[in-house]
């Protein structure tokens, strides 16, 4: 199981010192939301905060782009070092263009799939996409309550990864109880914001409790 905290929850006014706790806690790469205000409601993350993340940690750092039209700005998040870059297919033109574009930059090619997204509108692209992330809230905000009709999708995109050989991650929402449930659905990695991580105590203890809850539902 891959656990990435989900820096927009951090204390910003501490952030390489939570960067480094994370780290040592065991996260295994850090999750950076980066909203345009356009494609979702609100506005957070940038590349100097990518910067600043990757100055204080050595695990990969990504960019979740949901900015309008990621093609033309990818080079942004590639200058800045993230490791995995996600886009939306419905912020923009090309999405084959891009996912090969992040994959020529020797990053790995994130798709994200929102919860209104079916199956069938990406399948044709999977052959392209390292991470497949699914989006179990709709996006722009921490703190929202899981979106119980992506559970078919998810176990959708569990049997292709067989196929196609891609990360499956979820993204929004996930608890304790929710990460257990969804390791035995297929999904490989977690992005942990609110509902098991920030605001919850000790990182570390939090972090070993996630990979023990999995071994027990298991
Ligand atoms: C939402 C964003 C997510 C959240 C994360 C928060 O637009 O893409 O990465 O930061 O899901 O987690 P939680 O547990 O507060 O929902
Ligand atoms: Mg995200």
């Amino acid at each position: 199981m891959e656990l990435y905290p989900s820096m927009m929850c951090a204390d910003f006014g501490n952030l390489a010192n939570e960067v480094r706790a994370l780290d040592a806690a065991g996260a295994d790469a850090f999750h950076c939301d980066i909203m345009d205000g356009v494609f979702v409601p609100n506005i957070t993350m940038g590349t100097n905060d990518i910067r600043a993340i990757k100055a204080a940690t050595r695990k990969p750092v990504d960019a979740h782009l949901m900015i309008v039209d990621p093609l033309p700005k990818l080079d942004l998040f590639i200058n800045a070092g993230a490791d995995i870059i996600y886009i939306h297919p419905e912020a923009g033109s090309f999405t084959a263009k891009a996912l090969l574009a992040i994959r020529a930059a020797g990053r790995k090619a994130g798709l994200a799939v929102n919860p209104e997204m079916p199956v069938s509108a990406v399948e044709d692209l999977l052959p392209l996409v390292d991470h497949l992330m699914v989006m179990t809230v709709s996006p722009g905000f921490a703190g929202q309550a899981f979106l119980d009709f992506t559970l078919p999708k998810i176990e959708r995109f569990a049997e292709l990864k067989g196929r196609f050989g891609y990360t499956l991650v979820i993204d929004g929402a996930c608890s304790p109880e929710r990460i257990a449930q969804l390791t035995n659905l297929g999904a490989d990695a977690f992005v942990l914001g609110t509902s098991a991580l920030f605001g919850k105590g000790d990182y570390a203890k939090s972090i070993e409790n996630l990979r023990t809850t999995h071994l027990v539902a298991a």
